[in-house]
This record gives C-alpha cells, sequence and structure tokens, in this order.
C-alpha cells in the first residue's frame, strides 16, 4: 500500500494557548516555549521577553556542555559547581537559575 501524505499540517499546533506550568515559559506575547529556552541568549519567544529579566550572568560565561541532570548531580557533591560562579555557569548555562539562590557566589 502506497503511503501518502496527509492533506494539510496544521501550522497551529505550535502555539499552544496554555503553558504546561512545570515544563514551559510563558512569553510576554503569550508563546509557550520550553522552559529551559529562557535565558539562553537566543531569543525564542520572538519578542525576546524570554531574554529579560534574566540573571546578571554575561552570556559570553555560559555555555552547554552539561545535561539538568548533570548540573543537579554537580551541586550533590561536596564540591557544588554552584558555589563556583564561573564554572557553574560555564558548563550550565541553560540551568544558570540553578546557581542564583546562594548569595556567597562570586561573580567575576
Ligand atoms: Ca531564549
Amino acid at each position: 500500500m502506497r503511503k501518502h501524505n496527509p492533506p494539510s499540517l496544521n501550522l497551529t499546533l505550535s502555539i499552544r494557548s496554555a503553558c504546561d506550568p512545570v515544563n514551559d515559559w510563558k512569553c510576554a506575547n503569550g508563546r509557550c516555549i520550553d522552559a529551559a529556552w529562557r535565558c539562553d541568549a537566543d531569543n525564542d519567544c520572538g519578542d525576546a521577553s524570554d531574554e529579560t529579566a534574566c540573571p546578571t550572568i554575561h552570556p559570553s560565561l555560559c555555555s552547554d556542555m552539561m545535561t539538568i541532570r548533570d548540573c543537579a548531580l554537580m551541586n550533590e557533591t561536596s564540591h557544588p559547581i554552584c558555589m563556583d560562579a564561573v564554572e557553574g555557569h560555564k558548563y550550565c548555562r541553560k540551568y544558570c537559575g540553578m546557581c542564583l539562590v546562594d548569595p556567597n557566589v562570586t561573580h567575576p
């Protein structure tokens, strides 16, 4: 039997009206994005609201070398990665928020 393509794709699927409270972040324009996309230096909302009111970490200090699970594990060791602002934000860019709860963390 020959496959056939659906007559049209529903392009509205990517614009959800309700954000998942756990996994999503709601843009100022109402769009929902993956919460991990907030403050990752990419304009994912379209209005850049996901890149406003971000932690005062210079984007150049951040990269995506570790997963959120990796970062969580690193924070559970005897030398939590979040106690070192440089390393923490270098390796856990998308999860910088994980490292901003301790006021003793020093920033370069
Ligand atoms: Ca973003």
